[in-house]
């Protein structure tokens, strides 16, 4: 086999020298800060390192849309190569050690061998996700007019038995849990029956429910339109929340920051999840306008502080069974993906380290007061501090970089890789 290029530890300590001065002065200024609020600098830097996200397979390859798809130099070619660029994100950010496949479009020919690639890496598998949008070369039947809900019910099966066949190939990667979205729905009035749609959806999840372990969990991706523009079977929260109580104890519903219509109040959907027990976990990416796939945080700061700022208080506050499962969904069509999901990983702890900034009992106060202005003035507090550096020694006390993003340019990384795998003929149009 030919040699691979890697990010060493050398290459990590000598890019950590050069920001040593201002890493610690930046600290040690925070530090003086956040005593005066009574905050200990430490307990952050805990907290930091506890944070982790999952990277999708699919999120490492450069992304496109339905016009067009301009593929990057070095692109991973096969899952061993995305298992590598995942790796390589690991080793700088320390905070992205599982990754999420998408079957088929990441299928290993040899799961174990996988799973040992992976756990050379410091890698294991998160939840699974199947794929019934799409027909794939050689498949029996059409999800042209849907998969789950199909009316023919030898179409429904055929997308039942791909889940099952995904919550097997998970057992042997040692996944614990399994996403299911499908892109059912209409284009046009008339073309469904709402209510029988449904009802068919229930029918087909109850029976991928049945092989789901009883140590796995079932997620409910909701989505309001897209690739259907008319309806959508599983349009909203309050859709998935239903199924997952109609399926039982085992299923909950996953909120992808992309999938909901302009101007929702997600932060307040993902409280509601949480008090009625049903939060999966999250997609996260950004959006200005649809399901546009942009990186975490680069759009709506805020909002997605203030997503964090209801899981932390959900955390402080000991909510029971409480688990939610983190994934970056993002489609990376301009920049190089492992600079993206290096920069989005590191805006989610920065959102999660920012919300235990928060001062709850102040916040509390100001609430049972009706002190609106000061509850704002409360989050916003926690919002504008800069905990940049709390975030830096986080991960170069993990042996990451201090700034990811100058240490993967001043690698080579993508240009070694280039030479590496020289790029496959014909690119595809399309979300990967
Ligand atoms: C969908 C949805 C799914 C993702 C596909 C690629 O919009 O977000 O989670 O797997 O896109
Ligand atoms: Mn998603
Ligand atoms: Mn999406």
């Amino acid at each position: 086999m030919a040699t691979h290029f890697e990010i060493d530890d050398g290459i990590i300590a000598a890019q950590n020298k050069k920001a040593k001065e201002w890493v610690a002065e930046d600290f040690d200024h925070l530090s003086k800060k956040l005593r005066r609020r009574d905050v200990d600098i430490e307990g952050l830097v805990t907290r930091a390192q506890a944070f982790s996200v999952a990277i999708p397979s699919w999120g490492v390859g450069t992304g496109g849309t339905r016009f067009a798809r301009f593929p990057g130099e070095g692109e991973p070619r096969d899952i061993f190569e995305k298992l590598e660029d995942c790796g390589t994100i690991l080793k700088l950010v320390r905070s992205t050690p599982a990754v999420s496949l998408h079957i088929p479009w990441d299928k290993p020919d040899n799961a174990a061998q996988l799973v040992e690639f992976a756990r050379t890496r410091g890698l294991h598998f998160d939840a699974m996700n199947s794929n019934t949008f799409q027909d794939q070369p050689g498949q029996k039947l059409s999800y042209k007019f849907g998969s789950l809900t199909h009316p023919d019910k030898s179409v429904r099966q055929q997308a039942i038995d791909h889940n099952l066949e995904c919550i097997e190939l998970g057992k042997v990667l040692g996944s614990k849990a399994q996403t299911v979205w499908v892109g059912d729905g209409g284009n046009f009035p008339g073309q469904q029956n709402f209510r029988q749609a449904l009802e068919r959806y229930l029918e087909s999840m109850r029976e991928i429910y049945q092989g789901i372990p009883a140590d796995w969990r079932l997620f409910i991706e909701h989505k309001f339109y897209e690739p259907a523009f008319y309806s959508t079977v599983i349009n909203d929260w309050g859709v998935s929340y239903h199924c997952a109580r109609e399926l039982g104890p085992k299923a909950y519903c996953l909120v992808d920051l992309g999938h909901h219509a302009p101007n929702v109040n997600i932060e307040m959907i993902v409280a509601r999840l949480i008090q009625f027990g049903k939060l999966a976990g999250f997609h996260f990416n950004d959006s200005k306008y649809g399901d546009d796939d942009l990186d975490s945080g680069s759009i709506k700061p805020f909002q997605l502080f203030l997503i964090f700022n209801e899981l932390v208080d959900a955390e402080l506050s000991g909510v029971t069974d409480f688990i939610p499962a983190y994934m970056l969904d993002q489609s990376h069509n301009v920049t190089d993906p492992i600079e993206s999901l290096m920069m989005s990983a590191v805006e989610l702890v920065r959102a999660y380290v920012q919300s235990h900034l928060v001062d709850r009992q102040a916040l509390s106060e100001a609430q049972e007061k009706g002190d609106a202005l000061m509850a704002l003035a409360t989050l916003k507090q926690a919002f504008t501090t800069d905990v940049a550096s709390v975030l830096a020694v986080a991960r170069e006390r993990a042996g990451g970089a201090v700034d990811p993003l100058g240490t993967y340019r001043a690698s080579g990384y993508r240009r070694q890789k280039a030479a590496e795998r020289p790029a496959k003929k014909g690119g595809a149009v399309g979300i990967v």
